[in-house]
């Protein structure tokens, strides 16, 4: 079993309930920066000798296809100018993006209630940089959805414009007019690299804007990109319930394909993984919530483990029946 197996299994991608705070927080933008982020536990239960193994093998399975893979390193993190005093932690930038944001003002993170805090976010300023490595490469697999191979999560939201009742709630179904509140005016550039020494730069024509569509929704897939359509669709008078029709089951993001990357002379650089991505912030400021390489499917190797599982399952009942008969 390969090391980045038994992470899938220990790690944030494995199964974990959250608890979700009952009260959402205001419009208004207030840092919490000491507040920690509440996490699930791993639900146990335990298992008859003889269902074992059928459970381990059925386990590997349900573990592997919620398995997914976010950036493990800071490589280097260059401020640069304009950032966010309060968002100075590289660190929030690794591991699973927000679903939920904690304090007395958070709540579950959706498309009209993004993440805020600096336990959630990194800001890059003007002429700033994040570079992040993962665990295990990004691989520009043709069956990836839509051709995209990882998404990157920023802290935008669809800005709500229906009034607000005398209680501060919202009068009717919450529904955007399609624009982000506190939008990035800024420029990014994407860049990705197997070794973290040789770089390629993600075609500018094709690759979005860092820290803009899709605002995250921290209850949909993190590895699944929303499909790219959507970008070309009228999205004012959506509701969440729309949005999340839109999205398909992605926690939304920005999506990138391996197949943009360029040489330095503009060439198209074909590339079968990267292990390092590097977000530069070329005008204004961006807010880093997180990565995640597209693709959560089993590796063969699992699918043998599950067979091989499933096979010695068959096989001690045939032996059981054969004893007890
Ligand atoms: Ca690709």
């Amino acid at each position: 079993m390969s090391d980045a197996f038994i992470h899938c299994l220990a790690g944030d991608g494995g199964v974990s309930l959250f608890r979700e705070p009952l009260q959402r927080r205001p419009w208004s933008l207030i840092d919490t920066p000491s507040a920690t982020e509440p996490r699930g536990g791993i639900v146990k239960e335990t298992m008859k000798p003889i269902r074992r193994l059928a459970g381990a093998a059925s386990g590997i399975l349900i573990a592997t296809s919620l398995c997914a893979q976010y950036a493990t390193t800071v490589v280097d993190y260059i401020p640069g100018t304009g950032f966010s005093a309060t968002r100075t932690n590289a660190t929030a930038s690794l591991g699973e993006p927000s679903r939920v944001t904690p304090g007395d003002f958070g709540g579950p993170v959706d498309p009209f209630a993004p993440a805020y805090t600096a336990t959630q976010l990194l800001s890059v300023g003007t002429g700033g940089s994040l570079t992040v490595g993962f665990a295990n490469p990004i691989r520009n697999d043709p069956a990836n959805p839509f051709g995209i191979d990882f998404n990157v999560f920023g802290g935008g939201g669809f800005l709500v414009t229906n009034a607000f009742d005398a209680n501060f709630n919202y009068i009717g179904v919450p529904a955007t007019d399609g624009t982000l509140f506190n939008p990035n005016g800024g420029t990014t550039r994407v860049s990705v690299s197997p070794d973290g020494s040789n770089w390629f730069v993600l075609d500018p024509a094709l690759a979005p804007k860092v820290d803009d569509l899709f605002p995250t929704d921290g209850s949909g897939d993190f590895t699944l990109p929303v499909p790219p359509s959507v970008r070309l669709e009228p999205l004012g008078g959506l509701t969440l319930a729309d949005i999340r029709i839109r999205y398909a089951g992605s926690a939304g993001g920005a999506g990138y394909d391996l197949g943009w990357a360029r040489t330095t002379g503009g060439d198209p650089m074909s590339l079968d993984s990267v292990s390092f991505v590097r977000i530069e912030v070329l005008s204004g400021r961006s807010e880093i919530d997180g990565f995640a390489a597209v693709g959560a499917v089993p590796e063969p190797t699992t699918l043998a483990l599950f067979a091989a599982g499933a096979l010695a399952c068959i096989g001690f009942r045939r032996l059981r029946q054969n004893t007890v008969a």
